[in-house]
């Protein structure tokens, strides 16, 4: 029976191989939280907080995340006992949303967990894959030119899907000229919230490309604007922002928001919330796939992990390490071959975590112990 006696939390910035830019932002370096919990017994585990820095994707912050780790988080689980991971959910259920920070704390105990019990992460959720489809998630580029230069080096790479940010003033024109380019290709739009009914005509031209899905096209809270949207599409409509919890996912099934869940980790606040939505939305007949918020290796790899949940048909978002860091904090790193990712047999989470390079380079750290 686990008790986890230390939390220690680490901010630890990393430089992109190539900037990311959204309908809301633009990154070159990415801020995330690793932590680290360990038990009475000298067992630990470790999980990542992906929280954007900004406000945007998200009301949650890097700041925001470390500021409710520290006052209510780890207070909450420090010194708790329990059996199993899907219970540690419930010592921060009246903590209401904050779901990227429950996220790490949550995949921390689930890596301790199954370490100790010497099982692979992905086999104490449930999954049973040896590997998962990976796709790429392509930001706004400068260009289309430089667009379809992305695109092509990905396509080249045997990725098996391409994920388009869109906005308004760069859709249609970027789309066509990727689709053109490759005809056969599983394409599909991320829009993260950037529109409002009045441009349906965005999507009604978009619903020619024999796009696999459109995600996210209006604001999280616009459920009935997604139905309205995917009564007057054949493409699916995937919700990403809209749903952070269980009851979202019913309202957004009930109402026919949309036929597809992007399925995240940090926004549902950890593996167990996040494979009750894959158990959920599959129940109701949607369709999902795992996304991903750029984690670095720790993240990535509890991602990996939940991907290999059955229900998971669609490719994921979890590309290699490579796409995104020089040098990740995970050896080995997290590599994808023609656009499949191994699930690792070790236990937890699969992949080492170069403790040294996190102490290093952390630009703080955290260390709470139970009173
Ligand atoms: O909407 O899926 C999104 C990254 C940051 C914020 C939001 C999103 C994303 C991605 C990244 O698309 C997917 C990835 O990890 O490659
Ligand atoms: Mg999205």
């Amino acid at each position: 029976m686990p008790r986890v006696t230390i939390v220690e939390a680490f901010r630890v910035s990393l430089p992109l191989v190539h900037a990311f830019q959204t309908s809301s932002h633009r990154k070159s370096h990415l801020e995330h939280i690793l932590v680290r919990v360990e038990d009475e017994d000298g067992g630990a585990g470790w999980g990542e907080i992906a929280s954007p820095s900004d406000p945007y994707y998200c009301p949650e912050t890097v700041d925001i995340c470390r500021l409710t780790l520290e006052r209510y988080l780890a207070p909450a689980l420090l010194g708790a006992s329990w059996d199993h991971p899907v219970e540690v959910g419930a010592r921060w259920a009246r903590i209401r949303g904050h779901h990227f920070a429950k996220a790490g704390l949550d995949i921390a105990c689930w890596d301790l967990w199954s370490r100790a019990a010497g099982m692979p992460l992905a086999r104490a959720l449930g999954g049973d894959r040896p590997d998962i489809a990976a796709g790429v998630s392509l930001g706004i580029e400068p260009t289309v030119d430089d667009l379809l230069a992305q695109a092509g080096r990905y396509a080249e790479e045997g990725y098996p899907r391409i994920k388009l940010k869109i906005a308004p003033g760069w859709d249609v024109e970027p789309v066509r000229a990727v689709r053109d380019a490759h005809p056969g290709l599983d394409l599909h739009v991320d829009a993260n919230g950037a529109y409002t009914e009045d441009q349906y005509e965005v999507f009604a031209t978009l619903d020619r490309f024999d796009l696999t899905m459109i995600e996210q096209p209006y604001a999280p809270g616009a459920l009935a604007a997604h139905a309205r949207l995917q009564s007057r599409l054949g493409t699916d409509v995937c919700l990403d922002e809209s749903v952070d919890d269980l009851d979202q996912l019913d309202t957004a099934m009930e109402l026919g928001a949309g036929r597809i869940l992007n399925i995240k980790v940090s926004r549902m606040g950890g593996l167990t919330p996040a494979s009750a939505a894959h158990d959920r939305a599959v129940e109701g007949g949607w369709r999902v796939w795992c996304g991903g918020m750029h984690e670095f290796g720790v993240g990535r790899a509890a991602n990996v992990a939940i991907a290999a949940l059955p229900g998971f048909t669609l490719p994921s978002d979890v590309s290699g390490s490579d796409k995104y860091y020089a040098h990740d904090v995970v050896d080995p790193p997290i590599r994808a071959t023609r656009g499949r990712v191994p699930v690792p047999a070790g236990p937890g989470l699969g992949h080492a975590v170069d403790e040294e390079l996190v102490r290093r380079s952390a630009t703080e750290t955290l260390r709470m112990k139970a009173g």
